[in-house]
């Protein structure tokens, strides 16, 4: 029992062990069939970016492999990675979105 107090300090009743928040990056991946336009109208609709900033993005992730959409909550990441896979595969795209923490 040597390590007694640490383990109520970390119990103690009425001090819920709380997590720190943590941040996630939602993002997309290049393929070469999801049409250029199809992948503007994602970034405007499921991220709020307005045509010329979505256009930028999607030619980052078209070049370069893969791009950042956005950072969220753990629990609205995942909401968005499902939204847009969902919404991609409804649409028949093979279009990947995914999620890495920060
Ligand atoms: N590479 C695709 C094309 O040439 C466009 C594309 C961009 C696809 C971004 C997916 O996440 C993506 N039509």
């Amino acid at each position: 029992f040597e390590h007694e107090h640490e383990n109520d300090l970390a119990v103690a009743p009425g001090r819920p062990q709380l997590q720190p928040p943590g941040r996630w990056q939602v993002l997309l991946l290049n393929d070469d069939y999801t049409p250029m336009d199809f992948v503007i109208e994602v970034l405007q609709h499921h991220f709020s970016m307005d045509i010329e900033q979505a256009t930028q993005v999607m030619l980052h992730v078209h070049t370069r492999g893969k791009g950042v959409c956005g950072e969220y909550s753990r629990e609205v990441a995942e909401t968005k990675v499902a939204q847009v896979n969902d919404f991609a595969r409804l649409n028949q795209h093979p279009l990947l979105c995914t999620m890495q923490a920060v």
